[in-house]
């Protein structure tokens, strides 16, 4: 009877405009009357919904009915932004949507200006895993991403009084139409307790606290595919309500506690990138989550009777980063103390479901925690590590007899005055293969990081360079430049191809092309101008040369190296006559990006950005020769708005610190030209689109190690920059003393990113980037036309494809469309 009932949505306009009026009605509980743009962005979101579900429904029985191998995308972090425009593109409904909606009284693109960003991630790592979920569906790759669904994501940023407040972001205040709730799927969770050894070699682990984790799941549609895959985040509750006792002797707030401490578990993202969050709930969060996400996975394996040492021809975890690496002892504790396996059987089994993708060579953002923390937190995991650093150091014994040096450091255990488990190791350890996210990156990883491991393991360690889904990051964030390219093109299958981009070259000298393409982009900076307005107060030109660097503030990504150097250009626009002054490019430079609550540093960088900033905005002999700006609460939105207007965008940190870098593909993409050092994907980016084509500047990662090695107290710095430094301490632009923490952070052999040492080489660079502007326009023209030309490698299709063939060995099943 349910195959009979079964009914799909119809997709016409008037069947759409049904559902859209229906959900307002019934779901949303609105009269008809009093639809305001919010109410009709959630009822249109809900009325894709259904028909995602439809083909989320099909995929998964699909799968199941393959018995297909899958692939689960564990990660801490999933920084989705927006879903309406995504998925009706994915889905190819926009045209329609839009017309049912214009129909019913709604302009469609101010109802994706309704929609909350949905922030659950930092920065690069977990924007990552929301493009590697859209290339998954994408390409029928049997694939969920597993995270939490953190009732806080990352926190808002304001600007006030030149520095970063943060305030909570409750995205789920006015609820959140993408995701369902499935009070069915739902596991426990221990923490605390102990454990007694079992006489058959399994262990019986008891006590402590037992709480819940409850799944919500939101739909990943594919582009041009019927696939839609999930994305499946869990909440954390009590497994009691409360403690009726308590209550009944009127302690309400002892009634409570229990409530309170389980879904603190899930209430918030730790805002910490790239530096390490050592605290008790950031392990709870890790370990709630990946316990939930394998008890699903074996469950899910499970339907089929088989024996579980079959799992790695069914099942792959890739564990983004060290955060989720504890579910390698929770893959052993089930396979020992659940299924019985013995202890090697299951390191057999364990090692050929994992799979450890790092993304930074900082050592302090190497995960690492205190043996009695863990001890008290998860007593049987310790034991297992123990067990499995045991039985890898007798490799390693036995491969190199009497050095304990390299036993010490390759261990799991860091010896020390508190023992340290550290997770990177248990992650190569446990895995069978490693990766790295740019070739730079997995060249450090082997030679600098994990140099030993790499002796040890060769084979394990693969390269895998990141990418940025092109449906995102052109297609949605640029329309005005999509369509010249399909058009020129006369196709527009490089939205699931790349690579055909290279096809624009052939167009590169045709004026009317060069037309197109510049009034694209001038558009989306006229747009740009008018927003940075509506925020900021600050008139800007589109005809000046928008200069951006938005990303995490942080030392090794050198901000500071570009609002030093700028000090320096306002100096040298009040030195210059009317004449030279002419000559001059106007320059807007815009700021955008957040630092880690608890990062000083990073948050006087941005204090000294926007008192900079005021003093040249307000100073007006410069004019429009010089503008800054800075763009409070960067978040994916603000970045799409970003990426499509930028003539040049800068990558500059210090050789060897960046892992990879995702933002530099997005704006090479949409035609910026890529002001960078050689670390990170900014290396294979020159590769791409040639040398010519880029601004590189500086010293490379070999250079920086030598260079560090000079820093002493007497360490000096460039003849510019000292003068900066000194004006700023003059107190002539801003408040003498209010900066001094930060620019005594490159005096006496501290600049460990080397500001001074590329300051010289950058403000060249920074003077062929204006000349180029000024006396070539058709030459930057060009190059911007290369640099979208040669981004095909770029996208995370290929990185995804790369992943499926070398690591997790999972086929693409396309699920049949039903007639
Ligand atoms: O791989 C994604 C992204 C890279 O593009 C960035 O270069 C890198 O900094 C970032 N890494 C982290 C590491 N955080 N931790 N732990 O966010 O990953």
């Amino acid at each position: 009877l349910f195959e009979l009932l079964k009914v799909y949505s119809p997709n016409d306009i008037r069947s759409i405009q049904e559902s859209i009026v229906k959900h307002a009605e019934y779901s949303l509980a609105r009269n008809r009357y009093s639809i305001d743009d919010f109410v009709a962005c959630e009822a249109a979101a809900l009325a894709l919904r259904d028909r995602l579900l439809e083909s989320w429904n099909d995929t998964q029985q699909y799968y199941m009915k393959k018995d297909v191998k899958r692939v689960y995308y564990l990660s801490l972090e999933f920084l989705m932004g927006r879903s309406l425009k995504n998925a009706l593109t994915n889905a190819n409904l926009e045209e329609l949507f839009a017309a049912s909606l214009k129909e019913l009284g709604f302009d469609i693109e101010k109802l994706y200006e309704q929609e909350y960003d949905a922030a659950l991630g930092n920065g690069g790592l977990g924007r990552l895993a929301a493009c590697f979920l859209d290339s998954m569906a994408t390409l029928n790759v049997p694939g969920w991403g597993y995270g939490i669904r953190y009732e806080y994501g990352m926190f808002r940023q304001k600007v006030i009084g030149g520095e970063q407040i943060e305030v909570p972001d409750y995205w789920l205040s006015r609820g959140n139409p993408w995701e369902i709730e499935r009070l069915d799927v739902c596991y426990p969770v221990r923490f605390y307790g102990s454990f007694e050894r079992l006489a058959d070699g399994r262990a019986l682990w008891t006590g402590g606290e037992v709480i819940q984790a409850i799944a919500f799941d939101v739909p990943v549609p594919g582009y041009d595919t019927y696939n839609t895959n999930n994305l499946r985040l869990w909440k954390a509750l009590p497994f009691k309500e409360f403690d009726l006792d308590a209550f009944n002797r009127a302690d309400y707030y002892k009634a409570i506690e229990a409530e309170e401490r389980a879904t603190a578990i899930s209430a918030v993202l730790y805002p910490s990138d790239g530096t390490l969050a050592g605290k008790e709930l950031r392990l709870k969060q890790e370990y709630f989550f990946v316990s939930a996400t394998l008890q699903d996975a074996i469950r899910r394996f499970k339907k089929i009777p088989r024996s579980i040492k079959e799992l790695p021809s069914k099942v792959c975890f890739q564990l983004n980063d060290t955060h989720p690496v504890i579910a390698i002892a929770e893959m052993m504790r089930i396979l020992i103390d659940h299924e019985g396996l013995k202890f090697l059987e299951a390191l057999e089994v364990t090692r050929s479901c994992f799979a450890y993708t790092n993304h930074t060579v900082m050592p302090e953002a190497l995960e690492k925690w205190s043996v009695p923390l863990f001890e008290s937190l998860l007593p049987r995991h310790l034991a297992i590590i123990y067990d499995i650093n045991f039985n890898f150091l007798e490799q390693v014994r036995k491969k190199y007899p009497g050095d304990d040096g390299k036993l010490a450091r390759l261990s799991i255990i860091e010896e020390g005055s508190v023992k340290m488990v550290r997770m990177a190791h248990l992650g190569i350890v446990g895995s069978f293969a490693v990766n790295g996210v740019a070739e730079l990156h997995t060249q450090l990883l082997k030679t600098q990081v994990f140099p030993e491991f790499y002796e040890l393991w060769p084979h394990k360690f693969q390269n895998k360079t990141n990418g940025i889904t092109p449906r995102r990051w052109l297609l949605e964030c640029n329309p005005a430049l999509a369509e010249v390219i399909s058009r020129w093109l006369e196709s527009d299958s490089w939205v699931k191809y790349l690579s055909e981009l290279r096809g624009i070259l052939e167009h590169a000298d045709n004026p009317e092309f060069q037309r197109e393409w510049s009034e694209a982009r001038l558009e989306n900076k006229r747009r740009l101008a008018a927003f940075i307005h509506q925020v900021t107060g600050i008139q800007v030109e589109a005809g000046a040369m928008f200069d951006v660097h938005v990303k995490r503030i942080h030392e090794y990504k050198r901000q500071l190296l570009n609002i030093l150097s700028l000090v320096h250009r306002y100096q040298y626009i009040l030195s210059l006559d009317e004449a030279s002054r002419k000559q001059m490019v106007p320059r807007v430079v815009i700021f955008a990006g957040k630092a880690a609550p608890g990062y000083k540093m990073a948050k006087n960088i941005i204090r000294l950005i926007n008192d900079i900033g005021r003093v040249v905005n307000n100073d007006g002999r410069i004019g429009n020769l010089l503008k800054i700006v800075f763009l409070p609460n960067y978040n994916v939105s603000l970045a799409e708005r970003i990426v499509a207007a930028a003539d040049i965008s800068q990558h500059i940190s210090t050789a060897g610190t960046e892992a990879s870098g995702t933002s530099n593909m997005k704006f090479s993409l949409n035609g910026c030209l890529i002001v960078g050092t050689l670390d990170g994907a900014n290396i294979e980016i020159r590769e791409e689109v040639g040398e010519e084509n880029i601004f590189i500047f500086g010293l490379n990662a070999e250079q920086v190690v030598e260079e560090r090695k000079k820093l002493d107290p007497s360490y000096p710095l460039n003849d510019k920059l000292t003068k900066v430094l000194e004006l700023i301490e003059s107190g002539a632009l801003v408040d003498p003393g209010k900066h001094q923490e930060v620019l005594d952070s490159l005096r006496g052999g501290r600049d460990w990113y080397l500001v001074s040492a590329d300051f010289e080489s950058y403000l060249q660079m920074q003077q062929q980037v204006d000349e180029v502007f000024r006396d070539h326009p058709e030459t930057w023209l060009k190059m911007s036309i290369h640099c979208t030309a040669g981004s095909g490698k770029f996208s995370s299709d290929r990185t995804i494809s790369e992943y499926t063939r070398d690591i997790w060995r999972v086929e693409p099943c396309p699920c049949p469309e039903p007639v």
